[in-house]
């Protein structure tokens, strides 16, 4: 029969919200059986399928299918002859069909050929799937839509020495042997799912084994499964699900259903996990963890991703997409419920810190660029591109906004409304913000604009104090820039909440909106929610000239424009009560005189010790000084601003400039306090063993950020310091941070060590491959001059694989987004570097190959060389005899601004 012609030859199509269609047909049962073998998979299909009500008898069957050999098709047990049905480049039409029907379907994949990692694949010698968004359709025909839910049954059949351990989503419900070499494990799943949850595992595992009972009294049997030297990493995992199945229960009143939860490690994922019914799939860098191979990042990161996909059991499977518009539906909310989740687990104040830090240079990047959408994008060529930050991280923004909004009571009530209302169904995004507004009684009609409207809005605040009146005004002017859907000017305003206070000489000024404004500017404790493009609200009693204090636990994600004074700064920085805005207070003093260096160097001044102001050295002091801070926010607010984040403050990024002034300013720091710094390292540095809460993590982040500092400085004693840390092979937090510093460290007294140093470490991990990856990653984003060499010699090392997305990622995806100083290297050969990766991936695995894409989608923001070097890459590779749709759409996008 026919092999159907693979989807990179496919003429890319733009697929529009505004054409959604109810489905025509629906699949009440989905029957599967998998036969893997080595060099083939042949996958068997029995659909019970019924005609939609009101869809006329004459309109043809068309199911979706890419890259797959149709070996027969068969309608209520008969065979169908050649005639009767038509097979396209990614569809299966059958012509004439009944109202209800039995569809049986044998197709033939090849997973052990599948680089692209979507659909049925091999990682290492384990079979594994993914399928969200569209990967579902490389297994089998199918109506592969979020809308079409059906109840799954799912047989596997494999030899049974390879491949011991068979899964797929529900309940094991048959298993046994064949004929002595080969046997069968029958799952089946009682929840209706669309296509993109199901799953399927076979593989020589081991599993950690653990039950929760949950709130009602059912005992739910856990099981992480893993190869079995990663046996002693998984116990972090589980202590992460078990705490956030509590959380989910009562914070949101969700319980688990089935009365099993797996999950399941592989070392080649194109993301994080995915949070298939019953069978999450997670990549190996989001699930195991241990003291000896994981940073506190890698630990916190696996705390979030399994919260994260064990939530999106109600918040996706339970209510799932009506399509891929409604994305964020799932992705927003529930990157809100895993952030709430990590805030309530460790420390608030930095998980949002954190969270704002990719808000504000990340998707505000993305929001400014050529790929720039709405958090419900009107229209995509491959969805693959829209699993971005402005789905999930801007989505998640908005959700908070609402609750910011309705308040945590009414909040709940909505989510309950919406849980209740919505379960079993595909829902939109209007259905979650009805449920919100019937839940506080709030009318959200022009909170909508915030899922339709892209572009990072600007609110500008100016001030009047009346010292006779004693009224203080604040007046806001909101605008949205253009992006490629629409014009500034055709552009709504937001509904902006903005969290504020004011603060006074003995402190919080007592809030008292004027009766005249109260119409219009009403404070709910203490956020106005402003709606028009220009508002005011006036505080009356206010006996002192106030410092604004703004955008509280950054209540909206907007660019605020208010003019500090440096002095304004200090004073929050030392009493504001807010977290956020303290920490966000010494970004801007960083931010100004960094700004200042920046402009000098422009003008061809070379630095000098002055340049680094004064207040900022006394402000940094006065932090480490403190000692009623966080010990976590001491080392956050001593963080100078990213260079991304200092990058989007410019419409032309001057590269040269932001490194060099940012490094200037670092310098001074070091020098200037140097004592202070060492202290504060030495009283951190202790040998206790590793535990991961919330005060251990914040003294290794401020130890290990006052290290940074010092190995600035090319002094014996500090050398000796960061040698002795990495020596002691206490944790990987401490042994990575040090080998980072010794990496980066332009002293010729550690030339000889840094690569002996690099290669015991390799030699002393070369089997741990994420802490390979970290190896990696450390040497590609070192700034000194060389970099790119050293990292184009590691890509054609043995210990590099342009398959495994978690190398690529530690290596490629690193140099190019966090070395922008050897990135952008004048010759252009960072890009080159880039583009020649990008080609190679471009039809092995076209997500990773178009996501690498993404600094090079900025051109147009760079000096006129630069551009005209990245745009040629651009052109080079959308000059490719055969593009990828997902590399198309991205360098097409870029091309076209
Ligand atoms: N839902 C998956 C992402 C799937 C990405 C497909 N390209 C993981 C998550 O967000 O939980
Ligand atoms: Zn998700």
């Amino acid at each position: 029969m026919t092999n159907a012609v693979s989807a990179t030859e496919a003429a890319p199509t733009t697929t529009y919200l505004k054409d959604y269609q109810k489905p025509d047909f629906l699949i009440e049962k989905t029957e599967l059986t998998f036969n893997l073998y080595e060099n083939f998979t042949a996958v068997t299909s029995n659909l019970t399928m019924v005609r939609a009500e009101g869809v006329e008898a004459d309109k043809p069957l068309v199911l979706n299918g890419v890259d797959l050999v149709l070996e027969s098709l068969a309608i209520d047990g008969t065979d169908l002859n050649q005639g009767a049905y038509e097979v396209g480049q990614e569809t299966l039409t059958i012509k004439n069909v009944p109202s209800r029907f039995q569809l049986s379907c044998e197709t033939r994949i090849e997973p052990q050929n599948n680089t692209s990692l979507e659909g049925l694949y091999k990682s290492r010698h384990m079979f594994c799937t993914q399928c969200e968004a569209e990967g579902f359709r490389k297994i089998t025909y199918y109506l592969d839509r979020p809308d079409v839910l059906s109840e799954f049954t799912t047989t596997i059949i494999a030899d049974k020495h390879s491949y011991p351990v068979l899964l797929s989503n529900g309940n094991l419900i048959k298993k046994g042997e064949l004929n002595g070499v080969r046997h069968y494990a029958t799952w089946h799943d009682p929840f209706k799912k669309p296509s993109y949850l199901f799953a399927l595992v076979a593989g020589e595992l081991v599993s950690v084994d653990d039950t929760f009972t949950t709130m009602s009294g059912r005992t739910i049997e856990i099981k992480l499964y893993v190869e079995e030297k990663d046996l002693d990493k998984c116990e972090h995992a589980l202590v992460s699900l078990k705490k956030a199945m509590k959380w989910d229960e009562d914070v949101y009143g969700r319980e688990y259903d089935l009365d099993i939860f797996m999950i399941v490690a592989v070392d080649d994922f194109n993301m994080g996990a995915m949070e298939n019914k019953g069978l999450n799939i997670f990549n190996t860098s989001c699930v195991l963890a241990n003291p000896e191979i994981t940073t506190d990042a890698g630990f916190q990161r696996v705390e979030a991703v399994v919260a994260h996909e064990y939530f999106h059991n109600w918040s996706g499977n339970r209510v799932t997409c009506r399509d891929w518009f409604q994305l964020s539906l799932k992705e927003g909310f529930t990157v809100f419920r895993d952030a709430e989740f990590s805030a309530d687990m460790g420390s608030r104040t930095v998980k949002r810190v954190e969270d704002v830090g990719v808000m504000r240079t990340l998707q505000f990047a993305e929001d400014a660029g050529p790929m720039s959408h709405p958090v419900r994008p009107a229209s995509y060529m491959e969805i693959s591109n829209f699993y971005t930050l402005t789905v999930y991280e801007k989505g998640a923004e908005v959700v908070r906004m609402i609750h910011t909004l309705l308040g945590k009571e009414d909040f709940r009530k909505g989510s309950d409304i919406y849980f209740s209302r919505h379960d079993g169904e595909a829902a939109t995004i209007e259905d979650f913000v009805s449920a919100m507004e019937e839940g506080s009684g709030k009318d959200l009609s022009q909170f909508m604009h915030w899922y339709s409207q892209a572009g990072t809005p600007s609110v500008s605040v100016s001030d009047n104090y009346d010292a006779d009146k004693h009224t203080y005004t604040l007046t806001f002017k909101q605008s949205v820039p253009s992006t490629p859907e629409a014009t500034s000017d055709q552009k709504k305003p937001f509904q902006i909440p903005i969290a504020l206070g004011l603060l006074g000489d003995e402190g919080e000024i007592p809030l008292v909106v004027e009766e005249q404004s109260q119409n219009s500017s009403r404070l709910v404790d203490s956020v106005l929610a402003i709606t028009q493009p220009e508002q005011s609200v006036t505080f009356t009693q206010v006996n002192e000239k106030p410092v604004p204090v703004m955008l509280k636990n950054f209540s909206a994600p907007v660019k605020l424009e208010y003019s500090y004074s440096r002095a304004d700064l200090l004073r929050i920085m030392a009493v504001e009560n807010d977290g956020f805005c303290r920490w966000d207070a010494s970004q801007q003093l960083a931010l100004g005189v960094i700004n200042d260096c920046i402009e000098k160097l422009q003008q061809g001044h070379s630095l000098e010790a002055a340049d680094c102001d004064a207040s900022l050295i006394e402000g940094y002091k006065a932090i480490l000084a403190n000692k009623d801070l966080d010990l976590a926010m001491v080392a956050l607010m001593l963080q100078l601003p990213s260079q991304a984040y200092i990058a989007e403050q410019f419409d032309v990024i001057d590269v040269d400039a932001i490194y060099q002034a940012r490094k200037f300013i670092g310098n001074q720091i070091a020098e200037r306090l140097y004592h202070e710094l060492l202290d504060s390292y030495k009283h951190l540095n202790s040998d206790e063993s590793y535990s991961f809460n919330a005060q251990a993590v914040a003294k290794r982040s401020l130890k290990n950020t006052a290290l940074h500092y010092l190995m600035k400085i090319d002094n014996e004693e500090v050398r000796k310091q960061c040698l002795a840390q990495y020596s002691a092979q206490n944790n990987m937090t401490d042994v990575s941070s040090a080998l980072r510093n010794i990496v980066s460290s332009p002293s010729e007294a550690l030339k000889e060590i840094k690569q002996q140093t690099l290669a015991a470490f390799y030699q002393k991990w070369q089997n741990e491959p994420l802490v390979v990856n970290l190896w990696l990653s450390i040497q590609a984003t070192c700034d000194l001059p060389g970099t790119l060499d050293e990292v184009i010699k590691l890509t054609k090392s043995p210990v590099f694989d342009l398959q495994n997305p978690n190398k690529v990622r530690s290596l490629i995806g690193a140099f190019a987004s966090q070395n922008s100083i050897n990135f952008h290297i004048k010759t252009g050969e960072g890009y080159q570097f880039l583009s020649d990766q990008i080609i190679k991936l471009n039809l092995k695995n076209p997500q990773i190959a178009a996501r690498l894409i993404t600094p090079l989608t900025k051109w147009k923001r760079y000096d006129s060389d630069r551009q005209k070097l990245i745009k040629q890459q651009l052109e080079r590779i959308k000059a490719e005899p055969k593009l990828s749709k997902d590399v198309f759409e991205v360098v097409d996008k870029s091309l076209s601004v």
